[in-house]
């Protein structure tokens, strides 16, 4: 029996790799931070079967004690402070985290690895926010990096450390490029989630208007329930490297807005959306879209959902959600 150690499994993507990796027979261990972290019980519910530690990234001694006690085959880096917009006003924490977390990881895992540092796999949850100010359309593994925000710029530095450890101990570390993979079980600080949960409230009669800020972004939007499969194909390869994973495609927000308000009948849904500065980020991802090509060819990986199935499997669960809570 395999063993995975999945750092940020209280996250969307840890709980869909949890999943995943269960059901191929592992031994799933997760790295909980906090004293009471309030998403324990969702963790508890969805993997019961997952064996939780309690440390954290900016704690390497925490980490050291976490691997020792897993004993992973695989190491899964996901955990990360992730949400953009806070980056600006928290850059410390987040170059902390995002940046600085990874290579405590890297460097714990090598030193357990030992004499034969391949022995463990690592995956690096790096980001299509790295292309920031695109300098390629579409992006692959090879396009410049331009990060536009502290989180881009933390997770650059990640990246470069998991290539780092590659390339000067031998480890088996491979970086997934992910661009935005989103699922009913986004964070509703995230757009996709935001729209879809105010669309059901709005529909329902519960909420009058949502307020947003740029609508003109375009993102290359996945189900995260594809990504993670991405993920573990990446550490069965005799080789580590790093893979682009996306659909191909873009849209903007006003195209999310489009789909998610015709799936309740709503088509002329700019009165119930306005526009607020709060929202406006300093420096914008104008456009992403990625070019999945290594990752097709190499892997054998392709999205399953696409961009209308994800928004309107989204605008359901949270119809869901809101006629329960309702209740
Ligand atoms: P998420 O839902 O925000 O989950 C982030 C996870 O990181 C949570 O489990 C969180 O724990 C954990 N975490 C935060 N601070 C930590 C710390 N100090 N020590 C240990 N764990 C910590 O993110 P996601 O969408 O699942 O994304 C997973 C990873 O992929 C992240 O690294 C993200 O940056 C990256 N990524 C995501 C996307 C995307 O579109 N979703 C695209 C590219 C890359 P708490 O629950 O305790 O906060
Ligand atoms: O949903 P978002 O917050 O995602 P963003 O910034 O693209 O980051 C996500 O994807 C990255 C991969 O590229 C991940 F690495 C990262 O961890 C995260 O998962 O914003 C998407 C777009 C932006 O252009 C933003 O300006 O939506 C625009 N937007 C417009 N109004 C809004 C809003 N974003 C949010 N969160 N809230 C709004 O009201």
């Amino acid at each position: 029996m395999k063993r995975a150690l999945i750092t940020g499994i209280t996250g969307q993507d840890g709980l869909y790799l949890g999943e995943l990796l269960i059901s191929k027979g592992y031994e799933v261990y997760g790295l909980v931070r906090g004293q009471n972290n309030p998403k324990l019980d969702v963790v508890r519910r969805v993997l019961p079967e997952a064996k939780l530690i309690f440390g954290d990234l900016t704690d390497p001694s925490s980490l050291t004690r976490t691997l020792n006690e897993a004993r992973p085959d695989e190491v899964y880096n996901l955990g990360a402070i992730s949400f953009v917009a806070y980056s600006w006003e928290n850059a410390g924490i987040t170059s902390d985290v995002t940046g600085k977390g990874a290579f405590n990881l890297l460097e714990a895992t090598r030193l357990y690895a030992g004499d034969n540092p391949a022995s463990v796999r690592f995956y690096q949850a790096s980001s299509s926010e790295m292309f920031g100010k695109v300098q390629e359309v579409p992006q692959r593994e090879s396009t410049l990096l331009w990060p536009r925000s502290p989180y881009g710029v933390a997770k650059v530095f990640a990246h470069y450390m998991t290539i780092n450890y590659r390339e000067s101990y031998g480890m088996h570390a491979s970086s997934g490029v992910l661009f935005n993979h989103e699922s009913p079980r986004r964070g509703p600080e995230f757009v996709t989630r935001k729209i879809t949960r105010a669309v059901a409230r709005i529909s329902l009669g519960l909420q009058e208007t949502v307020a947003l800020g740029n609508l003109d972004a375009s993102r290359d939007w996945g189900f995260a329930g594809d990504y993670v499969e991405a993920m573990w194909l990446m550490l069965q390869q005799d080789v580590a490297d790093d893979y682009v994973i996306a659909t191909g495609e873009t849209h903007t927000i006003r195209e999310l807005l489009d789909v998610a308000f015709a799936h309740v009948g709503i088509t002329d849904w700019q009165k119930y959306v306005t526009q607020d500065e709060r929202f406006m980020r300093p420096a914008e991802v104008d456009l992403l879209i990625g070019d999945p090509e290594k990752a097709r060819s190499a892997l054998g990986w392709t999205p399953r959902v696409d961009f209308k199935q994800l928004v309107e499997m989204m605008v359901d669960a949270d119809l869901d959600e809101q006629r329960s809570l309702a209740r």
